[in-house]
């Protein structure tokens, strides 16, 4: 039928109004309809349908609903389905019906019913629509089904979805990454029945090279790059370096710049390092140090090393090819890759030529193939070494009375071996007496031994260049067999012989204890020692407190115990090292004036040797009795602290005193205090006193300028071996600045050493407490003195008491004057105060002469009393000088007048 709709406009319908006749059955059926792979098909049906209250007499048999079935078949053209083969989808009423009236005044009320149903079984369905007896129009149907519609979602694209079968089901589709995008995690989302998209998961990142714009990957432009793939932009290039075209990821280098394999394509492009700066050696004996000031241009890096690739050594005397260095050599802290511009290369063989080659490299360097232009290079020749440590000793054939010994060649001979020196005594005795024994072979039969007795063996090498370290000590036993010869049966004569040769032995023991104990005693009491002075008038002779087996016997003898309650501390005026502190304060001996004092104290918790260590110091000093060593006035030893009480120092060391008054004294006030240390170190030396630490810091100063020496913690007796000394006080470094060639190289402290140490003393008091070699580093000092450099006259300083430094320093200590001879000297000048007037700074310019060692040598300063008809001789042994004799004599320098002409050149 033709009707209209709501807008007037003619539609065609399907009609049914079969009202007034009961049992209605009408189907109307559609056309078989594909799926086109949808699960789930909704249907919206239009109609309108008449009120049956608006139609008279049609009640029981007016319907105001109808039926929707389905059905599912995969055929095309079905021509009869039963009625039964369909299923009903629901019965659909009128939300709106009409009336006549509506009718007659053509309107019509349509309805929009929609219902959806699963179709998941056959390729199409058919739709019926079923009336029962209704009035109505069915106007339109349409069927459709939903999707979720192609969307771009974190830059992956999801394709048009149709939703799943049951109103409730979510479809998962996977996205796939745009152009230009790479997968940053699966991308995912869920399509929902009503054609939503949910829950998005994952996504994809722009590709190296491209950047997102509007959900879209972008090339970079050109000057930009991107390196990674990522949601970041483009950058610009870093510095020193370009793309030129769209798409970079990564940014070229200018000309002349590199980029490490590990720098970051974010990292600006770099360049090697030029070669190390000042590159200098030191040599010591068969080490080199090396130093070198870093690259002027680093590359715009900061990760400089370097590489210490050696080019080898070469015989001196040969100009045959260098070698690269042996395994063997070390370099500490190693020998590539470092930071440190410092290294120190040992191991090396003695007296031989190598070239050290610095390379400083940076990440850049094997990327830019750059070599030579960053090394630099320095050829040293390493100084004669004696030989290094025999490792092992062997003993075999031992008996009641010797044994044999036999050990290798030490491993670094380092030049021919001249002489082995095997030293040993018995372990009880420890190196209170030992004996030595020389040999050219690398054996040696040593007899003469007590049976069952444990001995500790040394053995050292000699070459051209002197003896090498002993050895590790080893220790062998004599064994307790019986004599062989007797049990072999000797004739009686060899036993009288024997019998007598023992008798001898037991005479001379006896005899040589006798003595011994005599000696042994003068150190043991007071008694005692008064009748050792009796025997030796005159002379008094220092004992080392370490020779007691028990300290606090040495302590009583030479110290006396102060009661605690008779001291009164004020306060700490300094602290020692591991001793503890150092108070002033008040002593009052019953019957004596109240003094002051400064108190030494031992802090708890020390060890039996730190006692001992600590004690010893005033079992030393209380020996002394001298106006120019510090007075020791007593001990507590029986409570804790333990306590060394000397006389108190009002102005404290003698190099703080004078750096705090520096300039303020006379040259007779500086002269006066170095004769009091002067005397005190005579008088130490006349009693067989080595010092070992001579220095203006052990040297105390009183309120009247008087100075005394102090500090006599590491003084020892010289010990015939050096190792014993030195090991029994491991804490204590030698005082490489104040301490003489021989006792540095090889032990041999001396009062010739501490004469030395004297002259650097007077070198530190002239200058004010200035440090001397100042900041020299000690390696440095040991290699300038041994290459002759001696420290010049400080400002103003007095000629003479330049040159008296001058022979304290003199190489060979039998040259160096006595404590005897320097307090004379002094004992002049200050009875001269005219010879102190001349300085060093007197002189007038270019009047320096380059001594063959280097050092410098005023000679032209003519003394002030000095007559005209004075001859060149007679003035140089006037200021000392007189060795330069024979030198000015060949160069015509024969008067006083023609010296005056000299020039600097
Ligand atoms: O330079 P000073 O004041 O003098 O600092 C040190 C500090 O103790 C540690 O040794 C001072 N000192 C040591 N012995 C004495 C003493 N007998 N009289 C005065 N001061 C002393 C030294």
């Amino acid at each position: 039928l033709d009707i209209m709709d709501e807008k007037n406009i003619p539609i065609r319908t399907y009609q049914v109004c079969n009202v007034l006749e009961p049992n209605q059955n009408n189907w109307l059926r559609t056309d078989w309809i594909p799926r086109s792979g949808a699960q789930r098909v909704y249907v919206e049906v239009k109609f309108t349908l008449r009120d049956c209250n608006s139609l008279p007499g049609v009640t029981g048999t007016c319907k105001e609903t109808f039926n929707l079935y389905y059905h599912e078949s995969n055929e095309v053209r079905e021509s009869y389905i039963k009625e039964s083969s369909f299923i009903k989808v629901d019965t659909v009423a009128a939300d709106e019906s009409f009336t006549q009236v509506d009718v007659g005044d053509r309107i019509m009320k349509l309805n929009t019913e929609v219902r959806d149903v699963k179709v998941t079984t056959r390729k199409g369905f058919y739709l019926a629509f079923q009336d029962v007896g209704a009035c109505i129009a069915l106007v339109s149907v349409r069927v459709f089904y939903k999707t979720c519609p192609l969307t771009i979602r974190n830059l992956a694209t999801f394709p048009d979805t149709v939703t799943g079968a049951d109103t409730s089901s979510l479809v998962e589709v996977r996205g796939s990454c745009v152009n230009q995008s790479e997968e940053r995690e699966e991308p995912k989302m869920y399509c929902g029945a009503d054609g939503e998209w949910l829950v998005p998961i994952g996504g994809c990142f722009c590709s190296p090279g491209y950047e997102e714009k509007g959900g879209a990957c972008k090339a970079c432009s050109a000057g930009f790059y991107k390196a990674k793939s990522s949601d970041a932009g483009c950058f610009k290039c870093p510095p020193h370096s370009h793309s030129v075209r769209d798409g970079a990821t990564v940014c070229d280098c200018h000309s002349g710049f590199f980029r490490a394999d590990s720098d970051p394509p974010s990292m600006a492009c770099t360049q090697p390092p030029s070669a190390p700066q000042q590159l200098i050696s030191v040599v010591n004996e068969t080490s080199v140090v090396l130093e070198w000031a870093p690259p002027r241009r680093l590359g715009g890096r900061s990760d400089t090393s370097y590489n210490y690739p050696r080019m080898g050594s070469g015989s001196i005397s040969s100009s045959q090819l260098c070698l690269p260095c042996g395994s063997d050599v070390l370099f500490s802290p190693g020998q590539t890759g470092l930071k440190t511009t410092r290294v120190v290369v040992s191991e090396l063989r003695a007296h031989t030529h190598y070239t050290f080659i610095v390379h400083a490299r940076n990440g850049v360097s094997q990327a830019s193939g750059a070599g030579a232009a960053q090394s630099v290079s320095v050829s040293v020749t390493t100084n004669q070494a004696a030989p290094s440590p025999v490792s092992s000793i062997l003993a075999i054939d031992v008996t009641r009375h010797s044994l044999s010994l036999s050990w290798q060649q030490p491993d670094r001979p380092n030049g021919v071996i001249l002489e082995y020196e095997v030293k040993f005594y018995e372990k009880d005795q420890k190196e209170r007496s030992y004996r030595i024994m020389r040999t050219f072979s690398r054996s040696v039969d040593v007899t003469g031994l007590n049976p069952l007795t444990v001995y500790v063996f040394h053995v050292r090498a000699r070459t051209a260049a002197g003896y090498g370290e002993f050895s590790a000590p080893f220790e062998f036993s004599t064994n307790s067999d019986p004599f062989p010869l007797i049990g072999e049966g000797v004739n009686s004569a060899f036993l009288l012989l024997s019998v007598s040769g023992v008798g001898i032995l037991l005479l001379i023991s006896a005899a040589v204890f006798i003595i011994s104990r005599r000696r042994s005693k003068y150190s043991k009491t007071k008694q005692d020692s008064e009748e050792e002075k009796h025997l030796n008038p005159g002379v008094k002779i220092y004992v080392d407190p370490f020779t007691y087996e028990d300290p606090d016997q040495a302590i009583h003898e030479f110290a006396k115990e102060i009661d605690v309650s008779s001291i009164h501390i004020e306060k700490v005026i300094g602290m020692v090292g591991e001793f503890g502190e150092v108070c002033s304060g008040r002593l009052r001996v019953q019957g004596k004036r109240e003094i002051y004092v400064a108190i030494k104290s031992l802090k708890a918790g020390y060890s039996d040797k730190q006692r001992r260590d600590f004690l010893s110091e005033a079992s030393i000093m209380g020996q002394f009795d001298h106006p120019n060593i510090i007075r020791l006035e007593g001990v507590v030893t029986r409570c804790k602290p333990l306590m060394i009480i000397t006389e108190y120092m009002e102005n404290g060391s003698l190099d703080a005193f004078l750096r705090k008054h520096d300039g303020q004294f006379t040259v007779i006030q500086l002269v006066g205090m170095l004769r009091g240390i002067a005397s005190g170190m005579k008088y130490l030396s006349d009693m067989s006193y080595v010092h070992r630490d001579l220095a203006a810091r052990n040297i105390l100063v009183n309120s009247n300028l008087v100075c005394k020496v102090s500090d006599f913690g590491l003084s020892r007796v010289l010990e015939d071996d050096p190792e014993a000394a030195y090991t029994t006080r491991v804490r204590r470094k030698i005082p490489i600045r104040w301490t003489a060639p021989e006792a540095i190289t090889y032990r041999k402290f001396t009062t010739a050493s501490d004469v030395w140490s004297y002259g650097i003393v007077m070198w530190e008091v002239v200058s004010y407490g200035e440090r001397p070699y100042w900041d020299m580093n000690n390696q440095d000092v040991i290699k300038a003195i041994e290459e002759g450099y001696r420290l010049p006259a400080p400002m103003d300083c007095p000629v003479v008491l330049h040159q008296l430094m001058l022979d304290c320093w003199e190489r060979e200590r039998a040259e160096r004057p006595t404590f005897s001879q320097i307090l004379n000297m002094l004992d002049k000048l200050i009875r001269n105060p005219g010879t102190l007037r001349r300085t060093g700074g007197d002189r007038p310019a270019g009047t320096m002469l380059e001594s063959g060692m280097g050092s410098e040598v005023c000679v032209s300063v003519l003394p002030e009393v000095c007559v005209p008809e004075w001859s060149v001789c007679e003035w140089l042994q006037s200021i000392g000088l007189e060795r330069y004799r024979d030198t000015l004599a060949a160069a015509g320098y024969t008067s006083l007048d023609s010296l005056l002409a000299l020039t600097h050149q």
